[in-house]
């Protein structure tokens, strides 16, 4: 016998890249990627992959675990559980929240979400920093530190009571982040609409979950995104826009990044597989599928389909938060609640890489090379993760999943993860199944077991890298030499 050259080497497997789709063997050593290739030496240990896909593991950069909302309530999911079915999910790195609220201070909140990260991850993750309270200190000092200390992101919200911060602070926020090289994402709706239309239907006795929809006009999405986009652009800053739902917003971006601008996108499933029909159930059976930004119609999911085809929208993220169906989560008002008092978000960590595998490639779509782009390659190089995450190349970290592409799976309630007790897709039958995963060379589920412990994800130190570099399209009035000399940068 030859000695063994590679601790695994996952052996007979279509590889596919966001570019490539190859049959290869592809060898690890230790956490990473050693060799791709025919015919590879034997590995201590061989993992057969005839019949199976041979994928980068999924890159999610927009997930809320054991988060606090504004308004109390934490998250279902615990570290150890969010990312216990982001793993059976096939997904092996995720961007999370370290959530500000006003009044907390930003160091304390990184810290403390740090440490919950640290006992329960175990997937690897990293964070972005939501600022809800753009103090000066904060805008001088504690923004900054963060940035510097790693965490490359900063969201901000420009809608719900006491999160959203107002244009001014937006353009603090985005200058800050211009200075120390990060990028800002936002959840970009326009608040006055939304509580306006909120106070007006529940006066008028509207208040089961399907009025959430109307609550959130379309033309919050739009008028937002474009304010957000001057915003941005007056501080040649790049930015982020979560969750996109609708048609309007998707061209929008469209023609933001056809004048150049940096704008990066992205949808999620909840837009791209559900509707507002969704939310029209008895009593609160609505809540959920309730998120913000609601879900629309079908024509806004074949506009957003066509968006990501046509790259406006770059990636395709869970938005993971869930709320269990109960009175801790979203119950917790009581039976007579209005859907301005129950909480948004859906869990969606575990069903995002089925479904849109189904979507993409079992159903014929736009095929392999781009459900590794979109739900991997594209994140992870977006947070500035790439390529040591999202891509399988020589010295990728070795997070793997083999996906069977035959094995069809009708989602439940009881198979999932997640403490939220429920998915808002049951019911629903997918083709291709992430059978096998490895997070930095140690497989951690296969045959539906999970062998990784709480606390073995590690922490992904970034900057915010290429994407959050500046277009260089400087605001005119920004310019000294058309602005009278003044210097603004
Ligand atoms: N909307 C958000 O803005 N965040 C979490 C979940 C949701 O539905
Ligand atoms: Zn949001
Ligand atoms: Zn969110």
């Amino acid at each position: 016998m030859p000695e063994a050259s590679y601790d695994i080497v996952i052996r007979g497997g279509t590889v596919a890249t966001a570019s490539d789709v190859f049959a290869a063997d592809v060898g690890i050593i230790g956490e990473q990627i050693g060799a791709l290739g025919a015919r590879l030496g034997p590995g201590k240990r061989e993992i057969d992959a005839r019949g199976r896909y041979v994928l980068p593991g999924g890159v999610d950069g927009h997930c809320h675990i054991e988060q606090l909302t504004a308004a109390g309530i934490v998250n279902a999911d615990s570290w150890e559980s969010a990312t216990t079915s982001a793993a059976f999910g096939g997904t092996t790195t995720v961007v999370a929240f370290a959530a500000q609220h006003v009044g907390t201070e930003l160091p304390k909140v990184v810290e403390d979400y740090s440490a919950l990260a640290k006992k329960g991850a175990l997937i690897d993750y990293a964070f972005h920093a939501i600022v809800a309270d753009p103090t000066e200190r904060l805008i001088k000092h504690d923004l900054p530190a963060a940035i510097k200390g790693g965490i490359g992101s900063v969201k901000l919200f420009m809608t719900y009571d006491r999160l959203r911060v107002q244009d001014e602070s937006v353009l603090d926020i985005l200058m800050t982040a211009r200075e120390n090289g990060a990028l800002v994402c936002a959840h970009a709706e326009n608040h006055g609409m939304i509580a306006w239309m909120g106070k007006r239907l529940v006066e008028r006795g509207y208040i089961a979950p399907k009025y959430h929809i109307v609550s959130h006009p379309r033309a919050a999405e739009s008028e937002a995104f474009e304010r957000l986009i001057r915003l941005a652009a007056l501080v040649d800053q790049p930015i982020m826009i979560f969750h996109v739902s609708t048609a309007e917003g998707a061209a929008i971006i469209r023609r933001a990044r056809g004048e150049g601008l940096k704008v990066f996108a992205e949808t999620c499933p909840q837009y791209l597989f559900m509707t507002a029909k969704d939310l029209d159930r008895p009593g609160l059976e609505g809540s959920k599928w309730m998120c913000s930004p609601p879900p629309r119609d079908v024509s806004d999911q074949q506009a957003l389909w066509r968006a990501l085809a046509l790259g406006d929208l770059q990636q395709v993220s869970s938005d993971h938060a869930p709320f269990p169906f109960d009175d801790t989560g979203k119950l917790k008002a009581g039976p007579g609640a209005s859907f301005k008092q129950i909480a948004n978000g859906q869990p969606g960590l575990e069903t995002r890489l089925p479904l849109l595998f189904d979507a993409m490639v079992s159903k014929d779509g736009p095929g392999l090379s781009k459900f590794v782009s979109i739900t991997a390659t594209e994140p992870a190089k977006t947070y500035n993760l790439h390529p040591k995450k999202g891509t399988i190349t020589i010295g990728a970290d070795a997070d793997i999943v083999l996906w069977n592409p035959k094995t069809k799976v009708t989602l439940k309630d009881a198979m999932m993860h997640s403490k939220a007790g429920y998915t808002p897709f049951a019911g629903r039958t997918v083709t291709g199944w992430p059978e096998t995963v490895l997070r930095r060379g140690a497989v951690i589920v296969s045959d539906s077991r999970l062998s990784a412990n709480a606390g073995s994800g590690r922490y992904l130190p970034r900057s915010g890298g290429e994407a959050a570099k500046p277009a260089g399209i400087l605001a005119p009035e920004m310019d000294p030499r058309r602005n009278f000399g003044a210097k603004l940068f």
